[in-house]
């Protein structure tokens, strides 16, 4: 983004682009008229500043739209999402979200859910299952394009030369998979390697323990980049990085996903040099999509953010308004 107004205009805006749309959601139950609704959330935890944002978001949402939310905090294991859906199931809620803290295991559920005629939308994060009719339409960012972003920048910025590092958000989750996958893709044919990776689960304080590690194992020279898959393992691994007694931005190039405020000045600082957008406001477009379906009416397969990027050009113009 070479403009640094309209990067903060668009950085503003929730834009939702659509990909595909299915006729009529076959989960879909029509809810008697002019009834608030109660909602079923299943989150996967509080991970993170980003998870944190999105909770907030889903809650204050609800609230503004007199929506009854049955919030579960799922603590970062899918057992505990899985209960609470079934949960929810047992309760008769209007509609069920689901925000998968990994891609694969849901069918049994959502085929409970399915039989009880209770819609479901994924939210933030995708899931695999063989039948597609087990939920009504996903909405959130899409987290190859984010891997590519971050690659491309990190070609240009280096001449496509340079040893990676990479910190991993949680194991077999949609954002560790698709961002892991689509960056390795964009720098592969280029000087560009991944030397080691290691999950941080998207945590600040692991972030810190494994680019401790890391710097055990390599020293100053022996590597030039850190690619972190959110902003929290990112401003860990750069505490980490200035321990050791090394620059984080400077003598070590750090790139990472989320655009949580505190990254974003950090890229003022001179301490982080990319930072990708992904938005957790999701409240209104997860509640738009579940009014929809609750209704009857046909929602997009997949609803994607657009998400913007920020590096030293721009930083400085989008730290003030960064809502999260
Ligand atoms: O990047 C990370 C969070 O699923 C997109 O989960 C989300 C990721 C986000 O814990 O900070």
């Amino acid at each position: 983004m070479k403009n640094p107004n309209l990067a903060l205009l668009l950085s503003l805006t929730f834009t939702v682009l659509t990909v595909g749309c299915s006729p009529k959601a076959s989960t879909s139950a029509p809810s008697p008229a002019g009834k608030a609704l109660t909602i079923g959330f299943a989150q996967t935890g509080a991970e993170s500043d980003w998870r944190k944002a999105n909770t907030k978001s889903m809650k204050d949402e609800a609230e503004k739209r007199g929506i009854t939310l049955k919030f579960s905090d799922g603590q970062g294991k899918q057992e505990n999402q899985i209960s609470a859906v079934k949960n929810f199931i047992t309760q008769h809620v209007d509609a069920i979200v689901i925000a998968p803290l990994v891609e694969t295991g849901w069918e049994p559920v959502l085929k409970e859910a399915k039989a009880a005629k209770i819609p479901v939308i994924i939210s933030d994060r995708t899931v695999k299952v063989d039948d597609e009719s087990l939920y009504a339409g996903f909405v959130g960012s899409d987290f190859k394009t984010e891997g590519k972003m971050v690659a491309d920048w990190l070609i240009k910025k280096t001449n496509g030369k340079g040893r990676i590092l990479e910190l991993q958000g949680t194991t077999g989750s949609a954002p560790a998979n698709d961002r892991h996958s689509a960056f390795a893709d964009a720098i592969k044919g280029t000087g560009l390697t991944i030397i080691d990776s290691q999950s941080g689960d998207f945590r600040r304080d692991n972030g810190k323990q494994v680019m401790e590690a890391f710097l055990k194992k390599y020293k100053k020279g022996d590597f030039d980049i850190v690619y972190a898959h959110n902003d929290d393992m990112a401003l860990g691994a750069i505490q980490a990085i200035a321990d050791a007694g090394l620059k984080p931005g400077t003598d070590v190039l750090v790139v990472s996903i989320d655009g949580l405020k505190e990254a974003v000045q950090a890229i003022v600082d001179g301490k982080i040099n990319c930072v990708v957008e992904c938005n957790p406001l999701a409240g209104a477009v997860v509640y738009d999509a579940v009014a929809k379906v609750v209704a009857g009416q046909p929602v997009p397969r997949i609803s994607y953010n657009k998400d913007e990027m920020f590096d030293a050009s721009n930083a400085k113009a989008a730290v003030a308004t960064r809502q999260y």
